[in-house]
């Protein structure tokens, strides 16, 4: 069964935050264990396998990507994006109860997606992209727009701002302005200042330690540090060894008021918001 929420009636900003658990179904992935994924049968049965692990661990949203970001990465032709990602939305879409979300910066794949079932796209290009916007507007979806400087294969050589919270909050506001410019409803709207996306250790704790500054309009905040390289920076550690770290940036985002969390780890996240949730509501009463 389909089950498609407008975000207006999921409304993330008065409920406990949301999981997003990330499926890549990619051959390169700097993470998610490296399940290799090619566009053959079993490698989409194992794919819809780990959706419905984590739908049952408690994801909201199921973030499906087919090309890799990881700095440095190799980009895909259209048709291998395609091959990738759409027949696993369909799967999904026809028996599961989450929400589709679909990582891509390519026109024709939104489209593909949104007839495929999918519920929101997750466009770590801000739909900047020729054609994109558009696409989005007509898929009709609601969208997350995330911040990057620079492009993935050189992102990390040499981040620089001149005050990163500003200039991160500037770019999703002009992003915002855009959107809702071509038609894209405020509500349908979630953004993202992009952890580890042309951004320095300094410049990513920056951003967490005053994420509530960061909220653009009302619009619901969605953070990404799982598995991430500020971790590695921060424990000295592998990224097989950077859980522990990432819950603990997840409850300090939810702190500052983060509504979705986007991890490769979907059960004890669910615990840290589980837990964040009930503190959040004996305070208010
Ligand atoms: C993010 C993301 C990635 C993020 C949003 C990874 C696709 C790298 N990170 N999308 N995508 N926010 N919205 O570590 O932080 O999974 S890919």
């Amino acid at each position: 069964m389909l089950f498609k929420p407008p975000l207006g009636e999921l409304d993330l900003c008065h409920q406990p935050a949301a999981v997003m658990g990330v499926l890549n179904v990619t051959p390169d992935s700097f993470s998610d264990g490296g399940k290799y994924f090619t566009p053959d049968d079993a490698s989409r049965s194992r794919a819809y396998d780990r959706a419905q692990q984590m739908i049952s661990e408690g994801a909201t949203f199921i973030d499906i990507g087919g090309e890799s970001t990881r700095p440095g990465a190799a980009s895909v032709s259209l048709d291998e994006e395609l091959d990738r990602v759409i027949p696993v939305v369909e799967r999904i879409a026809a028996n599961s109860h989450c929400i589709i979300s679909v990582d891509t910066s390519t026109p024709e794949v939104m489209l593909a997606a949104a007839d495929a079932g999918a519920g929101l796209l997750n466009d770590v290009r801000a739909f900047q992209r020729e054609g994109a916007l558009e696409a989005a507007v007509k898929s009709a979806l609601p969208i997350a727009i995330m911040h990057m400087q620079g492009q993935p294969k050189t992102m990390q050589l040499q981040p620089e701002y001149r005050n990163v919270i500003d200039e991160v909050r500037e770019f999703l506001q002009q992003r915002v302005e855009a959107c809702i410019e071509s038609g894209i409803a405020a509500d349908k709207i979630i953004i993202d200042p992009g952890f580890g996306f042309g951004k320095s250790l300094e410049h990513n704790l920056e951003l967490l330690s005053r994420l509530a500054q960061l909220r653009v309009m009302d619009m619901p905040l969605l953070v990404g540090m799982s598995r991430k390289s500020m971790i590695g920076a921060l424990l000295n550690n592998e990224t097989d060894e950077r859980l522990y770290g990432g819950l603990a940036l997840a409850s300090l985002a939810l702190e500052q008021g983060a509504n979705i969390i986007r991890t490769h780890d979907v059960r004890p996240t669910k615990d840290v918001v589980d837990i964040f949730y009930a503190l959040s509501q004996r305070k208010k009463g």
